[in-house]
């Protein structure tokens, strides 16, 4: 019965068919890795040849003070702890210049829900990012905080999308998803956003035409089931907007969290997740195997388990770090080089609408579309 199942369900990843929950399922449950990694691995190979994509970004989290006290979360501070901080308009401006100096082509904004600060203040942040360094695209605010901007404001999503993308919102990164069942969230970030939310916001940002990631939170305290039915309500809404880029999964880190008694996800789960993504998500064109906190290794090896995106040189980042991340804060080019080529896979510098970035000394502009096909917005 399992390998009868397994050799239908290999047989419609071959003819480019679509998996259902079911079987997903069982992938989940019953498949051996290889076999996972063999299936992702052609769906990789459909979509992305063997172009490995990175990018040159710089991390910035302006404030960690936040209202909600999520049982996975490192980073977050109470408004007097003592590590508790928010930064000024200088500090905003000193972090995207030194974006620019580096060559960054995107900065990723992410933060707390600060008790003290209206909606003004974190559409400041993105403005004063953009009036600084134009060129740099923004890639901001969770659809976590995009419901705590509508709260505080009372507007509706799209009313609050609009006045960050008046002020150069770019795009949106694809945090605070989790796993949207009601009941895991119930015991692990209880308060904010729920997956009804998370869905909706986004579908308000592709409506008006902002492109976001979207990622899942694993290795808590979820299973099988709700790994599945999150991936299969993401592959819904693509079908719906065709707004997602790229799909990340996240593996948990538990050092200094509400739940640090469970143990970290192994390596093989964390291929195993990079596999099920890709054979979940037939509608999205990339996985990411985000290397910060996958490590350096297992994101060299996931580019073979169906994986085709490493994410970026990453400066400041403070999210996994807080929780225990052992990677280096950034990786330099020449390392995300070697570890690609390493991999067999050809390096490709994209932006974060997936175009070609090209370089001559200290300058770069972007080309065409990586692969022929795939949709282009404007900045
Ligand atoms: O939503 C928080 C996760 C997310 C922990 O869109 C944790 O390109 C593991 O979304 N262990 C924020 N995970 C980061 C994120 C992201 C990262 C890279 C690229 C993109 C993108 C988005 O980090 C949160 C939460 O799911 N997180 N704490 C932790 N202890």
């Amino acid at each position: 019965m399992t390998d009868s199942t397994l050799r239908q369900i290999a047989d419609k990843v071959s003819a480019g068919e679509r998996i259902t929950f079911d079987e997903g399922i069982f992938l989940d449950e019953h498949a051996d890795l290889f076999t996972l990694g063999r299936l992702a691995n052609q769906v990789r190979e459909r979509k992305n040849g063997n172009y490995a994509y990175y990018n040159t970004n710089i991390h910035l989290n302006p404030t960690n003070v936040c209202v909600y006290r999520c049982r996975f979360c490192a980073f977050r501070a109470d408004l007097r702890d003592e590590k508790a901080y928010t930064f000024t308009d200088d500090m905003l401006r000193e972090r995207v210049l030194e974006g620019r100096s580096q060559g960054a082509t995107e900065i990723h904004v992410v933060g707390g829900l600060h008790h003290q600060k209206p909606f003004d203040w974190y559409v400041n942040v993105i403005r004063v990012l953009h009036e600084t360094c134009p060129e740099i695209h923004i890639k901001g605010w969770t659809a976590v905080e995009i419901n705590w901007f509508s709260y505080l404001t009372k507007k509706p999503y799209t009313w609050v999308l609009q006045q960050l993308l008046d002020a150069g919102l770019g795009s949106m990164p694809g945090g605070g998803a989790e796993i949207f069942d009601a009941e895991v969230r119930g015991q692990i970030c209880e308060h904010k956003a729920d997956g009804e939310n998370w869905i909706a916001i986004h579908r308000a940002a592709h409506e008006l035409g902002l492109r976001s990631n979207a990622t899942m939170l694993y290795g808590h305290v979820e299973q099988a089931r709700h790994r599945i039915d999150h991936l299969c309500q993401l592959r819904e809404l693509q079908d719906q907007t065709g707004g997602f880029q790229t799909f990340i999964p996240l593996a948990f880190h538990p050092d200094n969290t509400k739940l640090d008694h469970i143990p970290k996800p192994t390596g093989l789960m964390d291929l195993r997740m990079i596999a099920m993504s890709r054979l979940m998500l037939d509608n999205f064109d990339h996985i990411k195997a985000y290397w910060i906190m996958l490590g350096e290794k297992i994101a060299q090896t996931a580019l073979s388990f169906g994986a085709d995106d490493l994410d970026g040189t990453v400066v400041h980042e403070l999210i996994y770090h807080d929780a225990g991340a052992k990677t280096p804060e950034g990786l330099t080019v020449r390392e995300i080089h070697r570890l690609i080529r390493e991999a067999g896979r050809e390096p490709i510098e994209r932006d974060t609408l997936y175009r070609r970035v090209l370089r001559e000394g200290a300058a770069w502009h972007v080309g065409d579309p990586v692969r022929a096909g795939l949709a282009t917005l404007s900045t």
